[in-house]
Order: structure tokens, then C-alpha cells, then sequence
């Protein structure tokens, strides 16, 4: 089976997988469904595309776990991508390195763009753990499997033979599916309380036998315009959209916004026993507007303006807005197409977005020393542990050179 059709089925399963049990979710892909379709001046190939167009997010507890699942990303055609770290973005604590897994060629990033953001825990950061929650950490991490042994069978099969059968297409797909599926079981209570202390999100990992998908975000033409719309329906937004704003030239990189986290009920077991309901938020939806993917170059003056008071006056005054002087300048990646000079689609992620969407969702900011040593090595750590994380950069700079 391609990978690029395997690629669209697990998007579209996981959707669908995802709607069932986050209704508000199915709600969101409706309305920009139907907020797309207004946008007229749009190509049906840009329609195709963009209608169907998601990512997703998973954490894991270690760099072992990213690698197990890398290879069953990689038979869907998605190789890491970019490293993130969120330990120093936010005032909450995020015990956070992460990588994106996607498509790397323009062929099928235009077939199916579908990425998940993946990230893993630094139990050795000391900011956050002690030695001794470390180890335990790392034993309850250890200890558990995420995949089912059918599943895990099927990944190292497909590696050995260079692909995945059309007769196990299917079964690979329901399997993964439920790999990424939240697990109702009852959790340890002293343990999770513990985490949770520290870090919602090191709870939300470390604190359970299994991982989950924990957002879906359809990608829109106008998150100003989606934003209003889930407002005017009633829907509690996080109160910003992330990313650098509109402004006088084409939008840049990537914005974002999403519904706060669903306050979902889960069995926890008390020392004494007894099985306790508590509150938790870790699922959400998000939405996303993408733009042109910016040079190194234009990165720093991207950044440098979003740290002012007055992000749209800052890139108005330090851009020039058309995307021919952006591209001469070496602002931005362009491509030749026949229709003319077009901006290559930003297909990764933003470090303080990210920290944002996060934070947008916890319910409060647990702990962290800043005087204690950090983890330096966790991103060179899980660069390791991939082999090769692709560099963001080279891609884009190879995909303005394929045309
Ligand atoms: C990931 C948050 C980051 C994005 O779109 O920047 C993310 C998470 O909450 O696990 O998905
Ligand atoms: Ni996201």
C-alpha cells in the first residue's frame, strides 16, 4: 500500500475516532466545513487539500517510546520533523521536548500534509523531578506497553519487508487507532496527585498505562472568522489566537486557537482501595490558519516583531508586504508554479504556540526551580534516539528548488 494512502485512511480514522468521543470536535470540522466553502477565490486543489487537511498531538514518557512509535509513523510516510523545546516558553511548568512527525516531500505533502506533534517527557530535568521521581518515572515508563503485541508485530513485519501489505493495511490502521484511543482504565491516585503537583502534563503521560491522541485540528482559510463563528455559537475559546497576527503581506507561518480542554470524569484508586471520579482536562479541539513557510532570516525579524507591543505595526514597518520583495529579499520560501510565484505552506510547528496551547488547557501551572539544574541534553537525546530528525529548513529550501 502507498504510505500516502495509508497516511489519508489514518487521518480520516482517527477524525472519526476522535469526533465520537469529543462531540465538540465533530462540531468544529463542521463549521470549518462550512466556512470553507465560502472562501471562493480558493482552487479546488487548494479546497481538496485544505477540507481535508488535520494534525494531531501525542506525548510519551521517553525517548524509547518516540522510537518505537517513529517507526510506525514512518510506514504512514512521516519522519521526524524540527525540535521543540517547551521548557523555557511558558511560566507553567512543561517538562516538554518534542518533534513533529510528517510528510517530507512536496508530492505528499500535497497528496495528504497529515502530522502529528510529538512529544516526550525529560524526567531528568531537575527543575521539575528529583532523582527519586525520576526513577520511579522511569519504571512506571518502562514498564508499560503502548502498543498491543498485534500491533507491535505488525510494525516490525512491514519494517523487515519495506511496506505494508494491502491485506494488513486495514488491521494496521484499526490497531493504531486504538493504540492512540484514551484508555477509560482507573488510574493510581497518590501517583497521579504526585505528577499532577508538578506538572498536569507529567500526569497526563506518566500518570496512566497508555498514551492518547489529545487534540485534532482542521486547518481553516480564516481563524478570524472561525473564531467568531464557535464564539457566536456559544463555545468557550482560549482567549487568544497564537501566532504571528494579520498584517499588510501574506500571512506568515502559522496561526492557531482551540476550545479549552473537556472537564472529563476518570476512575482514580485510592491507597484505601477505593475507586474515586476526578476531574481531569486533556482532550480539546484546535484550528489552524497556515501561511508561507519564513526563511532563517526571516524568522528573527518574525520573532523580533511578535516580542512587541505592536506585532502588526512591527512587521508592517520591518517587511515589505508583497510576496515577490519578500521572496527577493530571502524572507520567505516561494515556488515557480504556473499560475505564477507562490509561497511554499509552512508545514511545522511554533515553540511558543505550542507552549500556549498547552497552558491554554491546565488547570494550574505546577512547579518548577528555575535554580536547578536542566535537562541540556534532552533535545540532542531525542534527536538520537530518531537517528535523524529532518531540518525544517532544508526541506523547504529543497521543496523551492523541485518546481
Ligand atoms: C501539543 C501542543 C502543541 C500545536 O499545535 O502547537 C500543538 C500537546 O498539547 O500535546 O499541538
Ligand atoms: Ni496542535
Amino acid at each position: 500500500m502507498p504510505s500516502s494512502r495509508l497516511r489519508t485512511q489514518l487521518a480520516a480514522g482517527l477524525s472519526a475516532m476522535y469526533a465520537a468521543e469529543v462531540p465538540l470536535y465533530g462540531a468544529l470540522v463542521d463549521t470549518c466545513g462550512r466556512l470553507n466553502a465560502g472562501h471562493f477565490d480558493q482552487t479546488p486543489a487548494v479546497h481538496g487539500r485544505v477540507g481535508q487537511e488535520r494534525h494531531g498531538a501525542v506525548r510519551f514518557g521517553s525517548t524509547d517510546e518516540v522510537a518505537q512509535f517513529a517507526k510506525l509513523f514512518g510506514l504512514f510516510g512521516m519522519y521526524p520533523v524540527g525540535l521543540y523545546d517547551l521548557r523555557d516558553t511558558a511560566s507553567s511548568s512543561l517538562p516538554i521536548v518534542a518533534t513533529a512527525f510528517r510528510p517530507i516531500d512536496a508530492t505528499e505533502l500535497q497528496t495528504n500534509p497529515f502530522r502529528l506533534f510529538t512529544s516526550v517527557l525529560v524526567p531528568s530535568d531537575r527543575r521539575y523531578f528529583s532523582e527519586q521521581l525520576q526513577v520511579q518515572i522511569e519504571e512506571h515508563v518502562n514498564a508499560r506497553e503502548l502498543m498491543s503485541p498485534e500491533l507491535a508485530d505488525l510494525v516490525e513485519h512491514a519494517t523487515d519487508s519495506g511496506g505494508v501489505s494491502r491485506e494488513n493495511a486495514g488491521r494496521l490502521i484499526e490497531l493504531t487507532i486504538d493504540a492512540l484511543r484514551l484508555d477509560s482504565g482507573a488510574l493510581d491516585e497518590a501517583w497521579n496527585a504526585e505528577l499532577h503537583a508538578i506538572s498536569p502534563v507529567a500526569a497526563d503521560i506518566a500518570g496512566a498505562r497508555s498514551t492518547h491522541l489529545n487534540h485534532l485540528t482542521p486547518r481553516v482559510f480564516d481563524i478570524d472568522e472561525l473564531y467568531a463563528d464557535m464564539e457566536a455559537q456559544g463555545v468557550a475559546m482560549i482567549d487568544k489566537i497564537q501566532g504571528p497576527p494579520q498584517w499588510d503581506g501574506p500571512l506568515l507561518l502559522l496561526r492557531q486557537t482551540s476550545f479549552r480542554a473537556l472537564d472529563e470524569a476518570r476512575t482514580m484508586i485510592g491507597s484505601d482501595g477505593i475507586e474515586r471520579q476526578q476531574h481531569v482536562r486533556v482532550r480539546f479541539g484546535e484550528v489552524e490558519q497556515r501561511g508561507v513557510a519564513v526563511t532563517p532570516k526571516g524568522r528573527l525579524v518574525v520573532d523580533e516583531a511578535m516580542a512587541s507591543d505592536d506585532v502588526v505595526a512591527a512587521l508592517n514597518d520591518s517587511l515589505p508586504s508583497s510576496l515577490n520583495q519578500l521572496a527577493e529579499a530571502g524572507y520567505v520560501y516561494v515556488q515557480q508554479t504556473h499560475d505564477g510565484l507562490e509561497g511554499i505552506t509552512y508545514e511545522d510547528f511554533l515553540p511558543a504556540s505550542a507552549a500556549g496551547i498547552f497552558e491554554s488547557n491546565l488547570d494550574h501551572a505546577g512547579t518548577k526551580d528555575a535554580t536547578a539544574p536542566g535537562a541540556a541534553a534532552a533535545l540532542a537525546r531525542l534527536n538520537d534516539a530518531l537517528g535523524h530528525v529532518h531540518d525544517p529548513y532544508a526541506l523547504y529550501e529543497q521543496q523551492s528548488l523541485d518546481v
